[in-house]
């Protein structure tokens, strides 16, 4: 899926700013055909929740209404006129002048709809009926009850099945873009790189609607010159290429031209990066040299705008990580903006990309993590239709993108008890036929579904593993701690010699300022220890390619007695202030090379 730009043949218009809102009173339900009645507002991008303030707006479960009048310039009717929402979290339908346009489920991906049926010269009114309503159907899997009242109203519950804030709303941004009638509906970029002489065979595949002759290609470098041109049905062959390295971004330029009796009809730019990756025996290959992941796993939550997109906040979270010494991080645990993907690119950013495929354990609950077993899950849930069409929406969309190195497909799911291995196959056989660049394909193994219990570790390219020995296992014990680290991790590579394995989570909740010297949990001293003795083990297993802490900042979830205003594992809080393990792990990652330390 394209991303929105401006191009000599397209426009971009933004739908953000203040748009009226109202909580569904599902008793008098509002009517589309006329203007929605509220005084009510709300900014977007942004989730409603915490701009809302109180109760009934942060912790509503249910329907609500965003409305907002726009105007498309006269100049720009004969063209296609497409509404975009980047996120709508989690399910949408949409009207324009109080006519149905669309419907989508799944809170992390854009979808869209050509609107010019629906559309006059001056105002017109779009109106969005918003779900953030989440069950055993949908990704993220969350646990879902209603009940009635004396007057007979539904009464909503909703608890996550997983441990961050259902935050929800028009989360991303929502845009207008023109195309022309005949246009550019996707590209596809794939190539085969000669490592050793510097060159790539690269194809530019590009679908298109509507009435044109040929789709011109026009590669061009960095400095804007031209160094590869042809069409989109056959590969250019590019010499003396610079690739695109972690850290060190080169990104090229595909001028997509759909010709028409010479002329141009439409033209759109996607920028691309040329690196390999590749898993062999134990390593992880980027351009064929063994990488180290250093990072963490994130997520997508500010003060106030919640899940909602921030861009100050991506760049800062990235300069953070350079000034950490870290290279990469996890889209934990659903699709992150599009806007983060293409920053990725240009700054290096590697990223494990993955769907929103959390919460995939019956009974799920932070406040006995070691105590938990698996039970039947994959009779309890029923997700396999959202789960294929997520990874079907993340691929599509983020297919092109240089910075994914690999698919996650799911986070921490119930990979032991009945029905886990066909579903898990069913899963990843579907995912791998979608990418057009091969990668590598994973899930994140929970440390509940331990190397005697997991029975899927064979479909993984990579042993991706989330463990919390020193945290929720051998609490205030890190001799112990240290020692089980060291005999899971030995067990895993026993089972599996031939697969490399990284952690994608290892952690400690720690409310900054705090400080002991008797490892006391929570305290800023805990963290440091904690990350010193995992970092010890890992550096004894020549099979383990890489670190990503759990959290790279504090962040919100759900109430409960585990949760302090949230989880607080961040190495940074959620204002981004370090606290004592981050410029621990400074000290340690500014001395791991990206390359060969493995
Ligand atoms: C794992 C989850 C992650 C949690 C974390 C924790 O993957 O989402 O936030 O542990 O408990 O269960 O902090």
């Amino acid at each position: 899926m394209l991303y929105p730009i401006t191009t000599q043949t397209r426009t971009v218009q933004s739908l953000n700013g203040v748009w009226k809102f109202a909580l569904e009173n599902e008793a008098t339900p509002n009517d589309v055909s006329t203007p929605l009645e509220t005084k009510k507002s709300m900014s977007v991008p942004g989730s409603f929740n915490d701009q809302g303030v109180t109760r009934d707006i942060r912790m509503h479960v249910g329907y609500v209404w965003y409305e907002r009048e726009f105007v498309v310039a006269d100049s720009l009717l004969n063209e296609r006129v497409v509404l975009r929402f980047d996120a709508a979290t989690h399910e949408a339908d949409v009207y324009v002048n109080g006519q149905f346009v669309v419907h989508h489920k799944g809170g992390f991906v854009p979808f869209e709809a050509e609107i010019n049926e629906f559309i006059n010269s001056g105002r017109n009114r779009v109106t969005v009926k918003l779900s953030n309503m989440i069950d055993y159907t949908s990704l993220p899997v969350g646990n879902y009850s209603e009940t009635k009242d004396d007057e007979g109203n539904i009464v909503r519950k909703l608890s996550e099945n997983f441990d961050f804030f259902n935050y929800a709303g028009l989360n991303r941004y929502v845009r207008i873009y023109t195309t022309p009638k005949t246009y550019i509906s996707d590209i596809t970029v794939t190539y085969d790189v000669d490592l050793d002489n510097l060159a790539a065979d690269v194809k530019i595949a590009a679908e298109a609607e509507g009435d044109y002759d040929e789709v011109k290609v026009t590669i061009l470098d960095e400095a804007d010159q031209v160094v590869g041109e042809g069409n989109s049905d056959a590969a250019i062959s590019l010499k003396d290429i610079t690739l695109w390295q972690p850290l060190n971004a080169y990104l090229y330029k595909a001028k997509v031209e759909l010709i028409k009796d010479g002329a141009v009809v439409d033209v759109y730019e996607e920028d691309f990066g040329i690196r390999t990756v590749e898993v062999k025996g134990t390593q992880f290959l980027i351009n064929g040299k063994p990488f180290y992941f250093k990072g963490a796993g994130k997520h997508e939550d500010s003060f106030i705008n919640g899940r909602g997109i921030n861009e100050a906040y991506n760049v800062a979270d990235l300069n953070i990580m350079r000034w950490m010494g870290a290279n990469s991080f996890r889209t934990s645990h659903y699709p992150y903006s599009e806007e983060m993907m293409r920053l990725c690119d240009r700054e290096g950013f590697v990223v494990i990309d993955e769907c929103a495929a959390v919460g995939m354990f019956e009974g799920f609950s932070v406040d006995s993590a070691s105590g938990m077993a698996a039970k039947s899950t994959w009779s309890v849930l029923d997700t396999k239709e959202a789960h294929e069409q997520a990874m079907y929406e993340l691929i599509k969309r983020d297919k092109n993108h240089a910075c994914v190195v690999m698919w996650s497909v799911m986070n921490e799911p119930d990979s032991a008890g009945p029905g886990s291995y066909e579903y898990f196959k069913s899963i990843f056989d579907y995912s791998r036929k979608l990418d057009p660049q091969n990668r590598p394909f994973a899930y994140v193994n929970f440390q509940i579904c331990g190397v005697d219990k997991d029975v899927c570790m064979e479909l993984s390219d990579v042993i991706l593993l989330n463990r919390y020995f020193g945290w929720y296992w051998d609490t205030a014990d890190f001799a112990s701690a240290e020692a089980h680290l060291r005999e899971d991790m030995a067990a895993w590579h026993a089972k599996f010699p031939d697969k490399p394995i990284m952690f994608c989570e290892y952690g400690a909740d720690t409310v900054a300022g705090l400080h002991a010297i008797a490892d006391i949990p929570f305290t800023e001293d805990y963290q440091v220890e904690y990350y010193k003795i995992n970092s010890k083990v890992f550096d004894e297993c020549d099979y383990f390619i890489g670190e990503q802490l759990w959290n790279f900042a504090d962040f919100e979830t759900k109430t409960g007695i585990n949760r302090v205003q949230g989880n607080k594992k961040g190495v940074f809080t959620r204002g981004r202030d370090p606290k004592a393990a981050a410029r621990w792990l400074r000290e340690r990652w500014l001395n791991i090379p990206d390359f060969d330390y493995k």
